[in-house]
């Protein structure tokens, strides 16, 4: 056990106990201006996973103080991605613990000799604890996955005639931990009959698989030492169509902000300058979601001054979901790259925005240190995407183990920490529909509940259905009285099976019991439940067990986004509704379903 514990620590890596709450700075989207370059450091790294037992032999050795190759093999691995699909290796398919990548780039001599430009380090995402050095020098950490992070590092190139060339390191742990969001737990095997000395396995309590990396782009970028750090834009409609917006400016006091927004043609609408203040728009157009109204997602901007990502794959489901005549998604179970979301805003796409509070399943993940983490992620999901005009709503979490006593206060916690970061939209956890004695319910804007119907239990009892559905959503509603959306039902489906009568695991099936949950919908989709989300948009892959085949299978598109039977049923479904309610403004009705985009 004392070799295990050694293993724990090792896989656990460093975590930031007891860090204060309250970001420092903001995370603005890096996008080329007069006065910002950006350079992607996307393509192939060096990268080697440390085998060794205790997984900290590239701590021990110091791998990062030399070029990679130096201290052993490496090999190729593609940014973005997930390095567990990439080799024909299993052992890295699976790996749990420290994995290395590294990279050299050679910058332009004006981002090393000009002392008036600052130079960004920035990384989308690296799940889930990243260490970053740059020529060696310990740069940067980051606790949790899908959300970037950055760091200046203006005083490392900029340090002599000659240092164009950088060395950059970064060190990522996948491990789960009750502290980490998704939590986890380390199991040690210790019967030596049957495992070797020193196994363990890494449990998870979610249902997709731990794809780990640095799963989006990295980049640098650089900004005048005078910049602008953060642009809060907050909008009113019900008085006189206000935008409302609030700069923050690093570096010097002396400086002058011109403010303008521009209408989807370029014009300028409104104008305004200093660091806060109210614009007036005129016989505004407002952003509607697609098909709500005859020029939905309509854009402004506001001119002051990824990738597992793959934009072939995201500009295909985004025609999908038109196709479809889908208008909004979850983001279960984590935020979803930055360039998902601008697609949102451009397409209509109505977001729930959920952060990975996701596996919440143990009494022992309620804890203080786990809150005050998942506290900071919330501002993190909030700080990243306060601006889209596509999200609707934050979502703090999926199926947290919310029928117990430890987890009404620390929901209770999340969700008021996340309003006051952000008054303006309604706050939700997913629920469990089984957790009728729900602890967090009474602090929701809005509950959302997932069922299973007919799949999880009653196997095969399709009649059953309509008659548990309504009886759910009259007991939460009598209970809470609070808008309800479905956001899970569904039926895992093997794409080419076929049964008639359905059996379960065919296309038939899916289809009817899908057909059987919109019967019970339409009961209430004109009272009080306002949204519903099928699980899933697409198969998308998870641990193996006795009730997956390869991967979770409930996609009404399968992995290469082809269409199951089930997905001509939900589009003659979805295009009816938007033909019933286009364009009534006032009621904001929509027909959704869930994503895997899983970016
Ligand atoms: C759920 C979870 C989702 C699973 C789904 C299923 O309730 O929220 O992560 O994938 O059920 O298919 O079992």
């Amino acid at each position: 056990m004392a070799r295990g514990s050694a293993v724990a620590w090792a896989a656990l890596g460093p975590l930031l106990w007891g860090c204060a709450l309250g970001l420092q700075g903001g995370m603005l989207y890096p996008q080329e201006s007069p006065s910002r370059e950006c350079k992607e450091l996307d393509g192939l790294w060096s990268f080697r996973a440390d085998f060794s037992d205790n997984r900290r032999r590239g701590f021990e050795e110091q791998w990062y103080r030399r070029p990679l190759w130096e201290s052993g093999p490496t090999v190729d691995m593609p940014v973005p991605s997930s390095f567990n699909d990439i080799s024909q290796d299993w052992r890295l398919r699976h790996f749990v613990g420290w994995v290395w990548y590294e990279r050299e780039v050679i910058l332009p001599e004006r981002w090393t000799q000009d002392l008036r430009t600052r130079v960004v380090l920035r990384i989308g995402s690296a799940h889930s604890y990243a260490i970053v050095w740059v020529n060696g020098v310990d740069t940067l950490e980051h606790e949790g996955g899908y959300l970037p992070f950055e760091a200046d590092i203006s005083n490392l190139v900029q340090v002599g005639p000659l240092p164009s060339r950088l060395r950059i390191t970064i060190a990522i742990n996948n491990t789960l931990t009750p502290t980490t969001l998704p939590p986890g737990t380390i199991q040690y095997l210790t019967d030596t009959s049957k495992y070797p000395k020193g196994y363990f396995v890494q449990n998870t309590y979610f249902d997709f698989f731990n794809y780990a990396g640095l799963q989006r782009s990295v980049l640098l970028y650089t900004t005048p030492t005078t910049y602008i750090d953060d642009i809060t834009v907050t909008t009113s409609v019900e008085q006189d169509r206000l935008v409302n917006y609030q700069i923050s400016v690093k570096g010097s006091n002396l400086f002058k902000l011109e403010v303008r927004l521009l209408d989807a043609e370029n014009k300028v609408v409104a104008n305004g300058t200093g660091t806060q203040g109210q614009l007036k728009v005129p016989g505004v157009s407002l952003w509607w979601p697609y098909l709500m109204h005859e020029r939905p997602a309509y854009l402004y901007s506001l001119e002051i001054r990824g990738k597992g990502f793959d934009w072939p794959l995201l500009v295909k489901d985004f025609n999908l979901l038109r196709w479809l005549g889908a208008n909004a998604f979850r983001t279960s179970h984590y935020p979803y790259a930055e360039e998902v979301m601008q697609m949102c805003d451009r397409y209509g796409i109505v977001v729930i925005d959920e952060c990975p509070g996701v596996g919440l399943a143990l009494p022992q993940f309620f804890n203080n240190v786990s809150l005050h983490h998942h506290m900071q992620v919330m501002e993190e999901v909030v700080r990243r995407d306060k601006n889209h005009p596509a999200v609707v709503m934050w979502s703090v979490a999926n199926e947290p183990a919310s029928h117990l006593e430890s987890a009404g206060y620390y929901l209770k916690m999340v969700i008021a920490h996340t309003k006051s970061l952000d008054p303006s939209r309604p706050v939700t956890f997913v629920s469990n529909s089984n957790y009728a004695a729900d602890k967090g319910a009474p602090y929701v804007d809005v509950i959302c509940l997932n069922s299973y119907y007919s799949w999880y239990h009653d196997y095969g009892h399709l009649e059953l259905i309509q008659l548990q559905l309504a009886t759910q959503f009259e007991n939460w509603y009598k209970k809470y009285q609070k808008p309800i959306i479905q956001s899970e039902y569904g039926a895992e489906t093997i794409a080419g099976f076929h049964q008639d009568p359905p059996l379960m695991f065919t296309e038939e099936y899916q289809k009817s019991l899908l057909e059987q949950y919109h019967l019970g919908l339409d009961q209430k989709r004109r009272k009080y439940v306002v949204g519903e989300l099928i699980w899933n948009f697409a198969d998308f892959m998870t641990e193996q067990s006795p009730t997956r085949v390869l991967g979770n299978k409930k996609g009404i598109f399968t992995r290469q986004r082809q269409p199951k039977s089930a997905a001509f049923l939900l589009r003659e479904r979805y295009w009816k509704i938007a033909n019933e309610t286009r364009y009534p403004h006032s009621v904001a009705k929509s027909q959704c379903l869930e994503n895997s985009l899983f970016t």
